[in-house]
């Protein structure tokens, strides 16, 4: 992509509103705009990292065998009267009246909704397990809407549901999620603690929310240090075989958050290894059993012909608010780092001569080299002074900036900067093109 020819509308100044990092620079870098309260138009360049956010979500969930689907936006509340949530849900709900004064909702979450789907078409125990998801955007009339797209009121989930026969399969649908997340934060570049907690609205009596440390989240944690970096069981695990060990490594240690949290069991954590921290919750899964299932009459068949209420499971993932949540884990002062998985483009190649023959010829060159290489670079071919084209460059993050001015051509030579460690080397052309394509090799 050619700048002059990109939708980057940037901010000079810190907007007043932003009261974090990834809020500020996620306005300031043309990745969202706030239409009104907890509401945003996501730009090109936010769109970008939301959708390859939610590309890997979707791999993750493909490799642990989920199946995915759409369901609408819009709900009847019918639904949600057969569960009595229509009226426990509160205020949060967004209601909504169509022109036959049916009474509608904007789904805040969907267990309701997939019961009704399933148990208009499963029938026999033959067709369980069942783990079916989608990716899709929800709404939250929450009471402060705040840091951006972090609690937004829009927000785009990824939501999980399992069905099984009984509570020893559904443990196993569990132990998949969790595995899979565990996978799917460290693809992120992000460390995320699996912590006990609390189910709220949703309800059960098993849940863990994935939880990476910020000092700018907005939950209380308590936890075992060496969870931090416990490495994630890795893309070949067996999601056909018995999870319970992975599963049960890092359940052993104690990792809570604020709302469950045992100062006692704390205690005995050894006093080096404690760890009391701010975090961000990036997913969280939850076990129901039949709290849907019962009310909604979803059964089927066992191998007698005896009805079984199915043993349900509910698995989310903020992929809108994991964009902000990543810049929270990587940025510095000028701007934010984006972790190679998720950045918008590959490599920012800068043109500090535009209109000069040779500076545009050598720009030319490295940008359909990589982009043939499918690196996806933004040059940045604008008439504008070398020091706005390097704050600009800096502060949208990409991992590798390669400067182009008529000084190093002379001698045939490049700048290729690293943006997370500042490191930069003076390469000939060839050299540049192939150490940041490899970068992504
Ligand atoms: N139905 C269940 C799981 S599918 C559910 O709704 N769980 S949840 O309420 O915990 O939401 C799942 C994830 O969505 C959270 O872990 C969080 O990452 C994200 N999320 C929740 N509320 C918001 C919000 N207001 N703004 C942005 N992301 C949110």
């Amino acid at each position: 992509m050619r700048l002059s020819r990109y939708f980057l509308p940037l901010l000079k100044e810190s907007p007043a509103e932003a009261s974090i990092a990834s809020h500020n620079f996620m306005l300031r870098a043309g990745m969202v705009k706030q239409n009104t309260a907890g509401i945003y138009t996501w730009l090109p360049l936010g769109h970008k990292v939301l959708k390859k956010i939610e590309q890997i979500v979707r791999e993750e969930q493909n490799r642990a065998g989920a199946v995915e689907m759409l369901m609408p936006t819009i709900q009847p509340a019918e639904l949600w009267r057969e569960t009595g949530r229509y009226d426990a849900y509160g205020p949060e709900m967004l209601r909504i009246t169509d022109r036959h004064e049916r009474e509608m909702l904007y789904g805040p979450t969907n267990e309701d909704m997939i019961t009704d789907v399933f148990r208009s078409f499963v029938r026999s125990y033959k067709d369980l397990p069942q783990m079916l998801y989608h990716i899709q955007w929800k709404f939250r009339d929450e009471r402060r809407p705040r840091f951006g797209v972090m609690r937004g009121r829009e927000f785009l989930m990824k939501d999980t549901y399992s069905f099984d026969l009984t509570e020893d399969t559904a443990r196993q649908s569990y132990n998949k999620m969790f595995v899979a997340y565990l996978n799917t934060f460290a693809r992120l570049g992000l460390k995320a603690v699996p912590m006990r907690a609390d189910t709220g609205p949703i309800g059960g009596d098993l849940s863990h929310e994935f939880i990476i440390l910020a000092e700018t989240g907005e939950s209380e944690v308590f936890c075992h240090k060496d969870l931090v970096d416990m490495a994630a069981p890795g893309l070949d695990v067996d999601f056909g075989g018995d999870l319970q060990a992975l599963v049960d490594e890092r359940t052993a240690l104690y990792a809570s958050t604020e709302e469950m949290h045992d100062a006692d069991e704390f205690a005995k954590v050894p006093a080096d290894k404690q760890l009391s921290a701010r975090g961000i919750e990036v997913g969280h899964i939850f076990y129901f059993g039949e709290k849907y299932s019962a009310p909604m009459k979803a059964t089927v068949m066992d191998k007698d012909g005896k009805p079984v209420t199915v043993k349900m499971g509910s698995y989310g993932i903020g992929v809108s608010r994991l964009v902000g949540g990543i810049i929270e884990a990587f940025h510095d002062d000028k701007g934010i780092i984006w972790p190679k998985s998720v950045t918008p483009f590959g490599a920012g190649i800068i043109n500090l001569k535009a209109g000069d023959e040779d500076v545009d010829a050598a720009c030319e060159t490295i940008y359909s080299a990589l982009s043939k290489a499918g690196v996806d670079p933004l040059y940045d071919d604008k008439a504008d002074r070398g020091g706005v084209k390097f704050s600009r460059m800096d502060l949208i993050g990409l991992p590798y900036q390669i400067v182009v001015g008529p000084r190093g051509l002379k001698t045939g030579e490049v700048e290729v900067k690293d943006r997370a460690s500042g490191e930069r080397q003076n390469l000939t052309l060839d050299a540049a093109i192939n150490f940041v394509t490899e970068a992504y090799g």
